[in-house]
């Protein structure tokens, strides 16, 4: 398979980048999160994207070293974006597998990670999806528990793409939760998506969770969530994801 000796090289030949997409407030048009979204730029077959290339990682075992670059390019961002002192410090969300969170971390896990790479905890969101808890059971699941316990914040992502229970909401403390752009794509059309929404912002809300949509892409999907009351909002309207060392964001800008 071609593509298994390509992506061995990929690692080592700096073609696997991370990108950043701005997580908007809403409210106050500042950027409150960057999530890290990592693409393969092939010399010959151009831009991939995870979903076409972290299978075959996962297959061929090298989810943990793509984790590791991951978080070396992490860290190069945070630490060039501003002093550490600044009074809002740009916070990543960084993606994790069920690979990752079981195999990755050795037993002192993403709070031994994040001190490995000297990344405070208070710069780094994990994002993990709603599949990756039902897979992992119970295991994962207090695993998580104590990480947050730890002071590690914590995303539910991919939230309402059909395995959705509202149960993990009232087990485990999220910081964030993200609801999936299909969900969003919806909302101009379909009653019962809003209706949802409506829960969703009522349940998130009263659990002191911030709720943030996913590819919001027109200016009426954008006034519909602000109006219903979800505060953040990530997607191409508010910014496409773009290459680490491009990112204005980093500096202040508004998206
Ligand atoms: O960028 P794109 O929308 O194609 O990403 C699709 C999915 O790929 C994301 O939702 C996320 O689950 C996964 N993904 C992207 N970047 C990373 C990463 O750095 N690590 C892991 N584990 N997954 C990622
Ligand atoms: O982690 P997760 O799988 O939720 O990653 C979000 C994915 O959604 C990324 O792969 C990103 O490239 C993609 N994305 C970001 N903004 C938009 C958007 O506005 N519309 C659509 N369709 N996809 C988006
Ligand atoms: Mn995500
Ligand atoms: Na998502």
């Amino acid at each position: 398979h071609r593509r298994i000796a390509e992506l061995r090289n990929a690692l080592s030949n700096r073609q696997l980048q991370v990108y950043l997409q701005p997580v908007v407030d809403l409210l106050s048009g500042e950027t409150r999160l960057l999530e890290a979204l990592l693409r393969w730029q092939h010399p010959d077959d151009g831009l991939i994207l995870p979903a076409q290339f972290l299978p075959l990682a996962e297959d061929i075992g090298i989810m943990g070293e793509i984790g590791d670059l991951v978080f070396e390019q992490v860290s190069a961002v945070v630490g060039a974006a501003e002093p550490s002192h600044a009074e809002n410090p740009v916070r990543i969300a960084i993606n994790q597998s069920l690979r990752e969170l079981c195999h990755g971390r050795g037993e002192r896990g993403w709070v031994g990670y994040l001190e490995e790479y000297g990344l405070p905890l208070d710069r780094v969101v994990f994002e993990i999806t709603e599949r990756t808890l039902l897979e992992g059971g119970t295991m994962v699941e207090s695993q998580v528990c104590r990480e947050i316990e730890q002071g590690v914040s914590v995303a539910l992502d991919d939230f309402g793409t059909g395995q959705s229970s509202m149960t993990c909401l009232e087990r485990i403390p999220f910081e964030y939760v993200k609801l999936d752009g299909s969900v969003v794509r919806r909302l101009p059309h379909d009653r019962p998506a809003r209706a949802f929404l409506e829960a969703v912002i009522v349940l998130t809300g009263s659990l002191g969770i911030r709720l943030i949509a996913e590819g919001v892409e027109t200016e009426a999907e954008r006034d519909y969530l602000r109006a219903s009351g979800c505060r953040f909002a990530q997607g191409f309207l508010l910014g496409p994801p773009v290459p680490a060392e491009f990112c204005r964001y980093l500096s202040g800008g508004a998206p």
